[in-house]
């Protein structure tokens, strides 16, 4: 049987009241550091505090989203409860006040997973649940100068875990900081900074609320010196803070024993008109939801990982966080304030699991609930109230709806009715004052944009819900190759002032880092620890890769997002420059331009740049920019336009790229490359041999399946992967219906289908020699027309082509240097990249197709002593323009493995070159969309089998 505090429905007992960070000078003494540890009475030893004890060797991490991992009997749990008792002692420093002074103590947790009873010196001091959030215990009078001894019990499930169901790893123990606090004769326990901004006569009003007697305020920027810190104290001019120009005011609160040191920000949030706004004009939210994440320490983060998240955020053009699913190390807020970061603070709360009992027994609806509920809000808001940064609270995730959850939307508005509230799972929004939805289609966020969406449940909320202005909370669902479709989100967000952006679904993928028997690093998630329950790689849905590299989706998604349009006009006279921020003038900006021939620089240089104000545009001459006389037929002239950083800025350094755009300035020239770099002045041809490769090439075979990515499996028995493997497309059979040779054009023609179906695919290749290789002109059309393919897409369209493995690296002429795919793709720029095949390869969590490089004039596949063979686009004789697949480029991926191999691995690090460069060549791919959770690709990206035509040159490269 469980202790009773377990499994009560109490938030604990024994702690003080919830009350605000502070950076204060009284005493500190961090018990961070390694403490004895035992799990369930077992032999004792040591473990680092913060940190998880799955994370060390103690039992082991395990992963499902929305299942509870024990029955669902609230508030009981299993008996196998892992329990984990921590003790340490610790002595005094010298300077320590003592409790004869007059002096308190509080023993801080910033974070225990998921409850815990606390003892100091033998003395029992209270229990707490509540895994995200702090809980203080005095400790005062128990404290001696030295030897003294704390000890905590952390229990891994508790009634709290009812409350905790967040679609993450489940992992226990003290993972954030253990903090002994002195406090002094009339302390400052808390305060609350209001500090609003009168966005029409800009000036400050501030209002600071104590609890001590006799403490006074400064602010010496404003001349406020030992003021009573209630004023009002009305500032005629301030400067605001805002993500962009994170302003803030050093101050101090000084009390008779203790001074906290402020940093003030001032700004005010409101929704109004429809709109949300700060500082008086509406914002547009450039978010992710963040979970904390480390691959090694799991959520227990420093201060450098927080600071790194940060700054790829602010690098990446994001200027909003929410904290998915509950309060961050409180060190995280600070950075929001100082860098700059609008943050959706939110609730350690998620009861998500009884959505699959239809939502029986919902803590959120249930009265015996009513007070673990309020005390988390109440945790959530009292410690974070003085952030400028904090710009709405929420309620928590996934936890259905009912009265408790109304209850705390009504203590937060009472408590702080500065700042609006935020809960999405409440469809109707009638606590909420922003409406909020996850993963809707583009088609609903449109119509909600017109404020045209779908009535309300209960339509006496619906005059509310349409006057609220509209985020997406959770978009975009970055799990594996993805997410497609980002540009047209950010559209959406460009047309309807009342949607006011959205937050990507995830940050990063929470993949655990482990070492295989030879050595290899790689990331483990659900499964690999041996769960009964789990859900697989669903928690890796980042656009970051657990080691923090950024994905192609994170790099797309700042594309989308960057706050300066840049786009080429009048025929590429003219760039119209277009300042996308809210505040933000583009003063601190610069533009500059590159020209490059067939991707080699030939001329560049600067253009001036108008310091714009926000939403205004202006178009720019592009006459300063020297146009070369025009080259060889076939080649192209680039000019590539970034603006960038003049000056460093906190987080990026000046020359840090923050929008840019490209255009061709020889337009209407074939894009057909004829100038072939295959050097022919070395007769003798090193390895491989030329001939072998031609001969190699002339296998290449039609193929039409991709390794299913996370997207195309998700959507459960509609899934894409699903459908196509039920279709037999990744299992194509090739029957050569006839074969020609005739005026030196050997044809060959075949049906390319699957077992037990009679849908099939005709291909005609031409093959003949050219210019010192062979030329191949490939049709294929559906055989008895496109309508017998009814919905069915194909995954893709091209070729295979098995070349052997000692082709290593490549060079090509297209888009890169970064995969892309059809509704992937606005970060990927024309250029000449040149990599080796290894690096062309994305590791997702979960292999899948990846590597995708678009667009593509030529490319050349070669050893290390340079000879290989070359691929490129030739003009058709005739060939039909226009329709979508008859482009005049091709896209190519290589790979040392089979489609199918990739698709059979769990992770990366199992794939095993098969002693092959596998090439793929191709018209088009399906595109991406993000069903893993949400919606397909749109429409205009799916590809539906029609007539098609590629026509390419292979062509030996010799060594140089
Ligand atoms: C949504 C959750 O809010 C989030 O925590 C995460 O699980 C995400 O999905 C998927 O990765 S809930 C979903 C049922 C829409």
């Amino acid at each position: 049987m469980p202790q009773p505090y377990v499994v009560d429905f109490t938030p604990g007992s024994g702690s003080i009241p919830p009350r605000s960070t502070a950076d204060s000078d009284a005493p500190a003494l961090s018990l961070n550091g390694t403490w004895e540890f035992r799990l369930d009475h077992g032999p004792w030893t040591t473990l680092p505090v913060p940190a998880h004890w799955q994370l060390h060797g103690h039992g082991a991490p395990a992963y499902t989203n929305v299942s509870y991992p024990f029955p669902i009997d609230p508030p009981h749990v299993p008996d196998e409860n892992p329990t984990g008792d921590y003790r340490r002692s610790f002595d005094l420093p010298a300077d320590w006040p003592t409790a004869r002074e007059g002096a308190r103590a509080l023993l801080r947790f910033d974070g225990v997973d998921s409850c815990f009873a606390v003892s100091v010196n033998g003395t029992p001091l209270g229990h707490a649940k509540g895994s995200r959030l702090v809980h203080e215990f005095e400790v005062g009078g128990l404290l001696r100068p030295t030897g003294n001894t704390v000890e905590v019990r952390v229990h891994q499930w508790s009634s709290g875990s009812y409350l905790e169901d967040q679609d993450m790893w489940w992992l226990s123990g003290i993972f954030r900081d253990v903090t002994l606090l002195a406090r002094p004769e009339a302390a400052l326990d808390d305060f609350f900074v209001h500090a609003g901004y009168d966005h029409a006569t800009g000036a400050g009003r501030l209002v600071v609320e104590t609890a001590g007697p006799g403490v006074r305020l400064s602010v010496p920027e404003l001349g406020l010196h030992d003021v009573d810190p209630v004023g009002p104290h009305l500032i005629d001019h301030v400067e605001p803070w805002s993500a962009e120009v994170p302003r803030r005011y050093e101050a101090e609160l000084r009390g008779e024993r203790e001074t906290v040191r402020l940093r003030i920000g001032f700004r005010s949030v409101a929704v109004g008109d429809g709109l949300l706004t700060v500082n008086g004009g509406p914002v547009t939210l450039r978010g992710v939801n963040r979970h904390e994440w480390h691959p090694e320490h799991g959520r227990a983060l420093d201060r450098e990982t927080m600071l790194a998240d940060v700054l790829l955020m602010k690098r990446h053009h994001v200027n909003a966080v929410r904290t998915s699913h509950y309060p961050p190390h409180p060190a995280f807020l600070d950075l929001c304030d100082e860098y700059g970061l609008y943050v959706v603070d939110e609730c350690d709360l998620e009861t998500h699991g009884f959505e699959q009992i239809g939502w029986r027994g919902n803590p959120s609806d249930d009265p015996r609930w009513h007070d673990a509920l309020l005390d988390r809000i109440a945790r959530t808001v009292e410690r974070d109230k003085n952030h400028p940064s904090v710009l709405l609270w929420s309620l928590g995730n996934e936890s259905g709806t009912g009265r408790n959850l109304e209850a705390m939307a009504h203590w937060c508005r009472t408590r702080d009715p500065e700042r609006p509230i935020h809960y999405e799972g409440d469809r109707d929004s009638g606590y909420v004052d922003v409406y909020s939805r996850m993963y809707a289609t583009h088609e609903e966020v449109d119509a909600i944009g017109r404020r045209a969406e779908e009535p309300t449940g209960d339509r006496s909320l619906d005059p509310h819900r349409r006057a609220l202005p509209f985020v997406l909370c959770e978009y975009a669902h970055a799990m594996g190759n993805g997410p497609g479709g980002l540009g047209e989100y950010q559209q959406l967000i460009d047309r309807h002032p009342r949607v006011q952006g959205g937050f990507v679904w995830e940050w990063i993928d929470h993949g655990i880092a482990r070492t295989d028997d030879r050595g290899r690093r790689w990331y483990a998630y659900g499964g690999d620890f041996g769960e009964e329950l789990h859900d697989g790689n669903f928690v890796a849905d980042g656009l970051l890769f657990p080691d923090r590299t950024p994905s192609p989706g994170l790099v797309e998604y700042a594309k989308v997002i960057a706050p300066v349009r840049l786009e080429p006009e009048g025929e590429g006279k003219a760039l119209r420059v277009r300042n996308d921020y809210d505040v933000r003038s583009l003063a601190h900006l610069a533009l500059d331009w590159t020209l490059e021939r067939d991707g080699t620089a030939v001329a560049r240089g600067a253009l001036d740049l108008p310091p714009l104000e926000p939403g205004a545009d202006v178009s720019l001459p592009l006459d300063p920019i020297p146009r070369p006389s025009p080259g060889s037929p076939g080649s192209e002239l680039w000019l590539t336009v970034s603006a960038r950083l003049a000056k460093d800025e906190p987080w990026a350094d000046a020359g840090h790229e923050v929008a840019w755009t490209q255009l061709r300035l020889d337009a209407g020239a074939s894009t057909a490359s004829t100038a072939s770099t295959a050097s022919t002045t070395d007769p003798a041809p090193r390895t491989p041999d030329p001939d072998g490769l031609l001969r190699a090439v002339a296998d290449a075979r039609l193929d039409v399946w991709r390794a299913p990515t996370d997207n195309d499996r998700g959507g459960q028995e509609h899934a894409l992967a699903r459908v196509w493997e039920l279709a037999g497309l990744h299992r194509m059979r090739h029957r050569t219906v006839d074969e020609v040779t005739a005026d030196g054009v050997r044809t060959v023609r075949s049906r390319v289908a699957p077992a037990a179906s009679d849908l099939g695919l005709l291909a005609t290749y031409r093959w003949h020699a050219e210019g010192g290789g062979l030329r191949l002109d490939l049709t294929v059309e559906p055989d008895g027309g496109p309508a017998r393919w009814g919905d069915l897409t194909l995954p893709r369209l091209g070729l295979h082509l098995a070349l052997p493995d000692t082709l290593v690296d490549v060079t090509w002429f297209g888009l890169g240097p970064g995969e892309s795919y059809r509704d992937s793709r606005a970060a990927a720029r024309v250029g000449r990249w040149a990599m080796p095949v290894a690096a062309l390869q994305t590791p997702y969590l979960r292999p899948q197709e990846n590597g995708n490089r678009s667009d593509v004039r030529w490319a050349e596949f070669t050893d290390r002593h340079g000879a290989g063979l070359r691929v490129e686009t030739c003009p058709r004789a005739g060939a039909a323009t226009g329709a979508a697949t008859g482009a005049a480029t091709f896209d190519f991926a290589a790979r040392p493995w089979t489609n199918a191999a990739m698709a059979a691995a769990r992770h990366p690090h199992e794939l095993e070159p098969d002693g092959l460069l596998h090439l793929f060549l191709d018209l088009a791919h399906d595109g991406l969309g993000t069903a893993s959770c949400g919606p397909g690709a749109l429409p205009e990206h799916r590809l539906h089998p029609g007539r098609a035509k590629l026509s390419l040159r292979f062509l030996p490269v010799r060594a140089r």
